[in-house]
Order: C-alpha cells, then structure tokens, then sequence
C-alpha cells in the first residue's frame, strides 16, 4: 500500500492528524493496532482548551462536543478547608475550557473518518518505521495475521507512550528527559451528579483530590495513591470516605456518593523526546511527551503537534517551501515545554511526597496563598490552563 503520510496510532492526535489531511486534500493512511471498541472506551482526559475545541469545531468535528460539552468558566481550589474560585474569563480576556471526554472526541473523529476519510486499519500493529532519512519512509506492520508495508512521504508516529515510532530514532540523536513521580492517581467514575459545577483541585495533607465530571450525570473523581497501588486495594467505600475527607470544606459543602462503575490507577510522569523529528519521521502527541494529568495538558498538546504537522506539509505543498517542516520540532517544543512547566508546578503544589517535610508543606500553602491573593499569580494559572497559542 502506498499513501502520502502514513499514521501509526488512532488515539486524538493520529485521528485529528487524518481529519486534517483530508480537509487540505492530502491522502493519509491510519494504522492502529487496537480495535474501535477498544479505542473508542479507553477512559482518559476530559478538559479540552479553548484552543482544542475551535480546531475540532474547524475540522467539523464539533457538533457534538457544542450540544453535549460543558463548558467551564473556572475551577475550584481547596486547601486548609479553605475554597477559592479561579475565574478564567476574567483572567484571561474571555477564555474557558470544555469538559468533553476524550472517548467522544474519538468517537466523532472515527465517525467522520468512516464517513469520509482516507483508510483507518484496526487491528493493524506498526511493528517499525524504516527509512525515516531517505525520500521514501515505510512502516512495516502486521494486519488479520499478515505483514506488509505501507510506503509513503511522511510518517507520524501518533502511537502514543509506548508506541514503535520512536525507536526509528537513533539513540545518539536523541535526548529524553524524564521524571517519575512516587504517586500516581487511583481514578474513578461514578453515577452521580457531580458535587460541584466546576472542577474542584484540592491539595490537603492526606494527599491530592480531585473532583470532575463527564456530564451532568457522571462524575470523574481521582485520588493521590502509592505509585504501586492495585485499584483492587480500594473498596468503593473506602473511596468516598477519602474523598471526603480530602476535598472537605469549612463550610457546608458535602459530597454526593453512587454506585462506581470504572476503577484504575494512572503512573504520573513527565516525560519529553528530543527531537520531535527525524528526516521524514515526526513524532507527535503522547508518542514525543507525556505530562501528568494534573493540569489537564496532554491530549491538547497532541493537538497542538497535529495542527502544526498539517500546517506544516500543506505550506510545503502550496509555496514548495519545507521552512514548517524543518521547524516542526522547535515550534512543537515551545509549547510542549511550557505544558511541562506548568503541569508540574501544579503537580509539585497539590500532591504530597512521601517524604515532605514541614518546611515543603508551609511552602506548599505559601504557593497557595500567593494565588488567592495576588491577581498576576491567579491570571498567570488561568491563562496556562485555559492554553498557551499554537505555533
Ligand atoms: P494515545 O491516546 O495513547 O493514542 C495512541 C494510539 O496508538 C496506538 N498504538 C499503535 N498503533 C499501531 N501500532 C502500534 N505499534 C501502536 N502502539 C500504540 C494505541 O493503541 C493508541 O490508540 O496518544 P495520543 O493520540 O498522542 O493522545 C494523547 C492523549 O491520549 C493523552 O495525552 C491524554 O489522555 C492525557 N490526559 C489528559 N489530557 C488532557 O488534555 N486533559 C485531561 O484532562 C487529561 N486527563 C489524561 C488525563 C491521561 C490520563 N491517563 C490515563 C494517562 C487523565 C488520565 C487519567
Ligand atoms: C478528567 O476529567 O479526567 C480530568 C480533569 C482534569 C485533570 C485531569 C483529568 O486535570
């Protein structure tokens, strides 16, 4: 099989890539070794920037998300029993973020792409890129039992964390940078209403909380558990009595309880692959950089990436200049490298170490503290969680 750019991986970035393509007339082909079920349940992000939500609403992927996506003027944080509202609007000259799961985002992308798309293969495992530096870059891959190879001008390796497409790039040229943390989240989600109308961050001495939501119907809760810690450890009772201890209020705030229907814990890691590119190879989304959850980063900077692939190949195919294309990897790191930043400052502000001291904790509430009283520390949260430009 032969295509102008070859997709490995069907997650947000490689679906929204093939969207874009499609929508500047380039052909592509997706390969994703998983099938849609899988694909399309697999339980994740759920905050889409301002700036996500316009591209997908531009790819016409946002019919949905418009009837079905709330949308999210601030956040809550609580610390010390103390509450405190983070109005983006305000903040950031009329920015807000969309709570919309990434399951649906993939959903109608995958619709879209069936509809009207170039070839989407489940069950297809890229298994390497070859040739990443000569004209003709090729992914070899295996599909209902057999191997071929799907020839093209353009590989992106969409293939998330522990995907192939990486290893293409020879460990001498590349620099990874890398932190673990000795946390990870313990994530539930449960058939209640949520227990406030926005999402609630909370950082107390037990460790972190927070509470999110799916719909009006569906709440999304997180624990800071061990890094080691088996979902199965925790019964659901001894889950709500947590969270209710940890996002406790002075006042008379208290929170909902239901049946928990999904149970699993998430490692936290940063985590940033230098370069983004190799010759014809371009590593995009959680393939190049993986950020923990905290500040709700990593599905929109796989966006990012994708938006600025396609920007890129078309500028070439239209002024026959690869000037975009050769910048890939910096214009991307920009952008992935503030994420970086911020994802761990709030990860470092809200979660508490094993091994914190006091001195680590006061520190903790300080970088708190600044926040609710100084207006360029509250605008300066806002406008990074609302999202940083693309490009
Ligand atoms: P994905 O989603 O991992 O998709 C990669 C796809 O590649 C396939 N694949 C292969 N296909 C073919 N051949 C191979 N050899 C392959 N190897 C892998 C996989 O099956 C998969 O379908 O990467 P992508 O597209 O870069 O998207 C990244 C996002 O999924 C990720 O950054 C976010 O989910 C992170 N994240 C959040 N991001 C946000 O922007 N906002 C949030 O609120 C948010 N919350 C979260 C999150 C991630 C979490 N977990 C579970 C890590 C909350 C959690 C708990
Ligand atoms: C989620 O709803 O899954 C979610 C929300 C905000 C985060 C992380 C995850 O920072």
């Amino acid at each position: 099989m032969r295509t102008t750019v070859g997709i490995i991986g069907a997650g947000p970035a490689g679906l929204l890539l093939a969207r874009l393509l499609h929508g500047a007339g380039i052909g592509s082909v997706v390969l994703e070794s998983r099938d849609r079920a899988y694909v399309e349940q697999r339980q994740r992000a759920g905050i889409l920037e301002q700036g996500t939500a316009d591209v997908l609403r531009a790819a016409g992927a946002g019919e949905r998300m418009d009837r079905q996506g709330l949308r999210h003027d601030g956040i809550e944080l609580r610390f010390a029993g103390r509450r405190h509202r983070v109005d983006f609007p305000g903040l950031t000259g009329g920015r807000s973020v969309t709570v919309y799961a990434q399951t649906e985002v993939c959903k109608d992308l995958i619709a879209l792409q069936a509809e009207e798309g170039g070839p989407l293969l489940f069950g297809a495992e890229a298994l390497a890129v070859e040739g990443a530096t000569g004209d003709r870059p090729s992914v070899r891959y295996r599909h209902e039992g057999r191997e071929s190879v799907l020839e093209c001008d353009y590989v992106v390796g969409c293939d998330g964390f522990r995907g192939v497409a990486r290893e293409a790039v020879p460990a001498a040229l590349a620099r990874v940078h890398e932190r673990t943390y000795p946390f990870g989240w313990l994530g539930v989600l449960a058939d209640v209403p949520p227990s406030h109308d926005e999402l609630v961050y909370a950082r107390h001495d037990r460790g972190f909380a927070l509470l999110s939501m799916r719909s009006p119907a569906v709440s999304r809760l997180y624990l800071q558990v061990p890094a080691d810690t088996d979902a199965r450890s925790w019964t659901d009772e001894a889950v709500w009595d947590e969270l209710a201890r940890r996002l406790e209020t002075d006042d008379d705030w208290s929170l909902a309880r239901g049946p928990i229907t999904r149970k699993s814990v998430t490692p936290m890691r940063s985590y940033v692959h230098e370069p983004m590119r190799h010759g014809r190879l371009f590593l995009a989304g959680d393939a190049a950089h993986i950020v923990p959850p905290t500040g709700a980063k990593g599905l929109n900077l796989a966006v990012g990436d994708v938006v600025t692939f396609a920007r890129a190949l078309t500028h070439r195919r239209e002024t026959g200049s690869a000037e975009l294309l050769d910048a890939y990897s910096a214009t991307c790191l920009r952008r992935v490298w503030q994420a970086e930043r911020f994802s761990y400052d709030l990860t470092t502000m809200l979660h508490r170490a094993p091994d914190a001291t006091p001195f680590e904790d006061r520190l903790q509430l300080a970088r708190l503290d600044r926040i609710t009283t100084s207006r360029a520390a509250e605008a300066d949260l806002a406008e990074a969680y609302t999202g940083f430009p693309v490009g």
